[in-house]
């Protein structure tokens, strides 16, 4: 069985590739792994059919005959324990790979999504104004110590690995900001991982969807 992963439908993203689900299709293509999306709409995702795969009523999920999973840094991980390609094969590698993995979505990612959140929904609050700048401060301020850490390496440690892939996935979200323009050694870390084939087979895949040229079901036959 291939594995199935599901997706929106109609992503919210407008096919940039920044819904949950990319992280799951980058890492599949980082191992060339087939697999299925099967494509959700909004209504469908409050199913009880779906909340046995993710209680939350979220994407991405995953099925892979052994196993059901949903978070998205879960299936990552599951994918990565399992494959060669993004795991280093020693077990201090691994640590710091999951340390990594952790960190894009316990430390980096919750100032920007919180950002983010702020500008799309709480635009009208009266204190809207001056909690924006306190967010964006928290964000430079990771920024800032992600670019420290990055100076003279090109990935996050000695090769690249699942580690760098979930920074990249939950970094992305800057494009447009502006707020990568003070943190060019961030930039050009989001940049290599956007040049990566896997990256550019993935991202097409899921524009695919948005494009309404990949059908329900889709099989995906990573290469
Ligand atoms: N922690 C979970 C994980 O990593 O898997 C979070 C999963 C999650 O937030 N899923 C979102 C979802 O299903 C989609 S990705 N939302 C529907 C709901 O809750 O009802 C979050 C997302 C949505 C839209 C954009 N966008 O438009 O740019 C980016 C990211």
């Amino acid at each position: 069985m291939r594995p199935v992963l599901t997706a929106f439908a109609t992503s919210p993203d407008r096919g940039r590739g920044l819904a949950r689900d990319f992280r799951v299709r980058w890492a599949l293509e980082e191992i060339g792994q087939p697999y299925e999306v099967r494509l959700l709409t909004f209504a469908e995702l409050k199913q009880p059919a779906h909340r046995t795969l993710n209680p939350f009523g979220q994407i991405p999920t995953w099925q892979d005959g052994r196993c059901a999973l949903f978070e998205s840094g879960a299936i990552v991980l599951h994918i990565a324990e399992r494959h060669p390609g993004l795991m280093p094969d020693d077990k201090v590698g691994r640590a710091r790979t999951m340390a990594w993995m952790f960190a894009a979505v316990d430390t980096v990612e919750p100032p920007i999504w919180e950002w983010d959140l702020a500008r799309m929904v709480e635009g009208g609050k009266p204190w809207h104004a001056e909690r924006l700048p306190m967010l964006e401060h928290r964000i430079h301020t990771r920024l800032a110590e992600l670019a420290a850490w990055l100076d003279q390496r090109d990935w996050l440690e000695s090769e690249f690995s699942a580690g760098d892939l979930m920074m990249v996935a939950v970094l992305r979200r800057l494009h447009a900001s502006g707020l990568l323009d003070e943190h060019p050694s961030v930039a050009a870390f989001i940049a290599r991982g956007e040049a990566r084939p896997a990256f550019c087979r993935a991202f097409a895949a899921q524009k695919a969807v948005f494009d309404g040229k990949a059908a329900n079901d889709d099989e995906r036959a990573a290469t």
